[in-house]
């Protein structure tokens, strides 16, 4: 093969590389999303305590129970950065809540329905480097 034809085929080697390479960067999420599966019963979470790096997480909830339930999260400590609660789960259904959870802290898992926390329906949610 002549020279010249190797270096138009080098070149196109190249490029092909170059765009595969912006193409896969593109693909790849800026901030990964944390994932923690919850099951959720009377009266309690399972688990009762997790740990998360700080940034967004995708709590996966799962009522495993008979009654609706919901995750809420208060803290760290005891101020109110975060406060949130998610939309009730029925029995059966599972739901998916992203929170932002940018500070390092201790956070209390609570379930707002009145009377479950009392039950047993709290954990705790560590947010640590
Ligand atoms: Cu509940």
């Amino acid at each position: 093969m002549p020279m010249r034809k190797w270096i138009h085929v080098l070149g196109l080697v190249a490029l092909t590389l170059v765009l595969g390479g912006a193409m896969y960067a593109a693909a790849a999420p800026a901030v990964p999303v944390q994932e923690v599966r919850v099951g959720m019963k009377e009266w309690g979470y399972e688990p009762k305590e997790m740990t998360v790096r700080p940034g967004r997480v995708r709590f996966m909830l799962k009522n495993d129970g008979r009654r609706q339930h919901n995750f809420g999260i208060i803290g760290p400590g005891s101020s109110k950065d975060v406060t949130v609660v998610s939309d009730n789960v029925r029995s059966g259904q599972t739901l998916n809540f992203e929170v932002d959870l940018p500070r390092d802290g201790t956070y209390a898992v609570i379930c707002d329905i009145e009377g479950h926390r009392e039950r047993g329906m709290e954990g705790t949610l560590i947010v640590r480097r």
